[in-house]
């Protein structure tokens, strides 16, 4: 017969599918409940990879299945077309970052096509088209409006390679760009931020309703990127400054044992402190500041780092005490973490500790960490006299010896009103007290810092605001809308700390909206976490050229039911999105707050144990694809384990996948009955392996457990197979029944091979109509055991009953029978003893 050929196969199916279309979406008439499934849409730097591989796969699975569930299924797929890449690409080579990026983008929508992914190419959008970004700046404006777009000078991550700002998201943990790899150092600019502190308590509050459909991890992400912490704000007097300095310290409970201050070097109290101090001091100051200024905000908060500092020789007054306190500045001390400053408690804090143990400062202890809070204590041993006998092993309450700062519960001690209280306690007495005497107040403070969203680059989103000749911030009208980018010819794209835009000279001088005067465009361009912070809405009609989305068309479809996606994106895309979800909503345009109901992180895919990329190598997802064609990668995808694990390409078996599609693909050849065959009849044992199938593969699906579902697929290949080799032959009704299961099966996994089967089977194009089938009841009825019913020990019936009955119903049947209401009688029953599945004993009395 003839041969599995999935090159012939790809070629005949993929034109069809252009023609009929089946993965549309959009029919305002269509009565179907909804889902919107959505990959995190791709990044066109080059051709697609085997991460892509993998997520498209996993996505996939799920939109069709929920088509086969009887759902009007949106799954869309774009391109984040705007970034630095395509610039350096251009810089590097001299292309053009437009033509870098779409042709980037034809290659990768492509390899997307043949990957046969079923979405809905009407769709298809790329930010880089002005019909998409102007409605960045139409978002910009908006928030501009609320106030929640700000302009302000402070110090910021650079990133000397690339010559750009990066947001703190930006830069690794170990003080890298994430993009250059270069060291960040700090910079002080003048720059865009989109106020996103202002929404810190619902970012963080809303995670709860995620709880169960994202993955935990990324929620504990979130919430530490958040980082709320619990508080209160404590005003200092300062000698020789009118202004007072406040704290935040989660620990007001401590304020009698502050020894000392410390500002942050950078901060602009220090400078001031430092101003006004000595000569002496203010060169030192200087060099410490520079110093500090070379090391990363990560080594900074290493607790390890041996501490630096000097004093300020300024000295503060502690608010209850009233004793006088030096000031100090150390970088151990962030400027921008809560007010800049901290009131040190050497005692209770071990970078303070360590902080006064170098520098000789006093050491005061104000909670006795030995002393019992609760009742919930080892028990005593009492001497002769009925005295308690003191463990000699208690801890030592002198940290300045030991260099253990004590964190723990106890009881209050030097601190005055406060003594005795636990540490809970003494928190909520003395912030009542500060607030009573107007010196402090419960405060709040989050680790998150607002987004800084401009960029000194040219690919990317014009801001549209002008510079007035008097220094007016003005908003580009927006009837204007979009401010398209300037050619690039004539300009240099190399970066050096202002936008390339800035030199288009064409471009930037534009005349003042206000009175037409010469004025100047914002040169900056947008970080493109804009652009993808609400894509979502975009894909329901990207075409719409009136507004950024159909808020109607968005109380249908979103927020999105399934979200798909690398952890990478865990903070900082997530974050974004779920911000300006909120913003939208809060200006009426969307109804709900949370724009990905569920998430799936997907694992990576490794190559001798490292993530497989362009500059390390590994295996080439085209080159697998022509190997082994492209649905025996997919199901290689979807069957290496459960999708959130990584998968190692050389645990997997493509090979294999290969061999079982042609196992499949075989009986759809070998099935010689009619469609309209009496379904019920047939080997009985196949049927009942369909129907488990049938019944059992909806819920795997949801679950995600996809490869079980393949392995499932695969034993009931191998049952039918042996039916028509051994039995009944491909005549058999069972082999149609489960050979068409198979079929609908496959076609989540194996898109061309389910399709031809399909037609072999004698079906029209294309499977994705066919629907999921129902499991008939009665052939998931297990094997049935034999149960007695007794009334007073003696036996009256027998049942077959399932081995899985319950002990009420096993009851409920041995009541309803007719011999033992017959030889009950009109007795009264008095005990029932149920052993299911076994035996039921009725007891009674006259
Ligand atoms: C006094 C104190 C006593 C503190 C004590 C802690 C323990 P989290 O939990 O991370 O929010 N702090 C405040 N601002 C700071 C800044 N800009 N740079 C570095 N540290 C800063 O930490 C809050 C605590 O970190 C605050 O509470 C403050 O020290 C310090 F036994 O105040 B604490």
């Amino acid at each position: 017969g003839p041969e599995y050929d999935i090159d012939a196969l790809q070629a005949k199916w993929l034109p069809i599918w252009d023609e009929l279309k089946p993965f549309r979406s959009g029919d305002p008439d269509d009565k179907r409940p909804r889902k919107y499934i959505l990959d995190m849409f791709s990044y066109p730097s080059g051709d697609l990879h085997m991460g892509h591989g993998e997520a498209y796969a996993l996505a996939d699975v799920v939109a069709r299945y929920w088509r086969q569930q009887g759902f009007n299924v949106m799954h869309p797929v774009g391109w984040d077309s705007f970034g630095l890449p395509a610039e350096n690409a251009a810089i590097k080579r001299g292309v053009n970052p437009r033509d870098w990026t779409y042709g980037n983008i034809a290659e990768q929508k492509a390899s997307m096509r043949r990957y046969a992914t079923s979405v809905d190419w009407d769709r298809e959008l790329a930010t880089s088209d002005p019909e998409y970004y102007k409605w960045n700046q139409w978002l910009f404006l908006k928030l501009y409006e609320k106030g929640l777009a700000y302009r302000k000078e402070s110090w910021v991550n650079w990133d000397p390679i690339d010559q750009t700002v990066l947001a703190n998201e930006q830069v690794l943990p170990d003080g890298t760009s994430d993009r250059s790899g270069a060291v960040v150092v700090k910079k002080k600019l003048t720059q865009w931020y989109f106020k996103i502190t202002d929404y810190a308590d619902r970012l963080l509050d809303d995670l709860n309703q995620l709880e169960g459909t994202w993955p935990a991890k990324v929620l504990t992400m979130q919430r530490n990127w958040i980082g709320r912490s619990i508080g209160a704000d404590v005003d200092f007097q300062i000698e020789g400054r009118d202004e007072k300095i406040t704290v935040f310290t989660t620990r007001p409970d401590t304020l009698y044992g502050v020894t000392f201050m410390v500002v942050a070097p950078d901060s602009e109290l220090a400078a001031e402190l430092a101003a006004g101090s000595t000569p002496e001091v203010q060169a030192n100051f200087a060099e410490y500041l520079a110093q500090a200024q070379k090391n990363t905000e990560i080594e900074r908060q290493d607790a390890t780092r041996e501490k630096t500092g000097i004093p300020l020789r300024r000295f503060a007054i502690n608010p209850v005490t009233k004793e006088r306190i030096p000031i100090w500045t150390a970088d151990y001390v962030l400027a921008d973490y809560g007010h800049g400053a901290v009131m040190a408690v050497p005692a209770h804090d071990q970078r303070d500790l360590d902080f006064a143990r170098k520098f000789e400062l006093p050491v005061v202890v104000v909670v006795d960490t030995n002393a019992p809070v609760t009742a919930a204590i080892p028990v005593l041993e009492l001497d002769e006299n009925g005295q308690a006998i003191l463990p000699d092993d208690l801890p030592s309450l002198d940290p300045g010896t030991t260099g253990e700062a004590l964190h723990g519960d106890g009881r209050m001690i030097n601190s005055g009103p406060l003594d005795g209280l636990s540490k809970n306690n003494a928190i909520k007495r003395i912030i009542e007290q500060l607030e009573a005497e107007g010196v402090g107040r419960a405060a709040k403070t989050y680790r998150l810092r607002d987004w800084l969203i401009s960029r000194q680059r040219f690919w990317g989103t014009p801001i549209p605001m002008i510079h007035g000749a008097d220094g007016e911030l003005v908003p580009v009208p927006e009837d204007q809308l979009p401010v398209v980018l300037p050619p690039t010819e004539g300009l240099d794209l190399q970066p050096k700390g202002q936008s390339p835009l800035a030199a288009a000279t064409d471009w930037v001088n534009v005349p003042d909206p206000r009175d037409g005067s010469a004025a100047l465009r914002d040169a900056d361009t947008m970080d493109t976490f804009v652009d993808s912070s609400w894509y979502f809405l975009r894909f329901l009609n990207p075409q719409d050229s009136t507004q950024a989305f159909d808020p109607r068309l968005a109380e249908k479809w979103a927020p999105v039911d399934q979200y798909v996606g690398g952890v990478e994106h865990a903070i900082l895309h997530l974050l974004y999105a779920r911000f300006i979800t909120k913003v939208l909503f809060d200006m009426g345009h969307v109804s709900f707050t949370e724009p990905f109901s569920a998430l799936l992180n997907q694992g990576m895919v490794l190559s001798g144990g490292s993530k497989m990329s362009k500059s390390k190598g590994g295996v080439n997802l085209g080159d697998v694809i022509d190997e082994f064609g492209v649905d025996a990668i997919r199901l290689t995808m979807v069957f290496a384990g459960p999708p959130e694990d990584d998968i190692n390409w050389e645990d997997v078996s493509p090979a294999g996948s290969a061999k079982f599609l042609a196992r499949a693909w075989r009986l759809s050849g070998d099935v010689t009955s009619h469609k309209d065959v009496e379904w019920k009849t047939g080997d009985a044992a196949l049927r009942k392996q369909t129907h488990r199938f049938l019944q059992d593969a909806p819920g795997l699906v949801e679950s995600f457990k996809f490869n079980v579902v393949v392995a499932r697929l695969m034993e009931l290949t191998n049952a039918t197979r042996k039916v028509i080799d051994t039995g009944a032959g491909g005549g058999d009704a069972a082999v149609r029944e489960a050979t068409e299961a198979i079929t609908i099966g496959l076609s989540l996994f194996a898109p061309y091979t389910a399709e031809e089967m399909w037609e072999r089977l004698g079906y029209e194009p294309s499977v994705a109509y066919a629907g999921w089938r129902k499991a008939d009841p009665n052939l998931l009825v297990e094997d049935s055991v034999t149960a007695v019913l007794q009334v007073d020990g003696k036996v009256r019936g027998r049942v077959e009953v399932s081995p899985k009955i319950s002990g009420e119903d096993l009851e409920k049947l041995a009541r309803s029978s007719e011999a033992v209401i017959r030889s009950i009688g009109d007795r009264e029953v008095v005990n029932v003893i149920v052993r299911a599945p076994r035996v039921v004993n009725i007891a009674t009395r006259e």
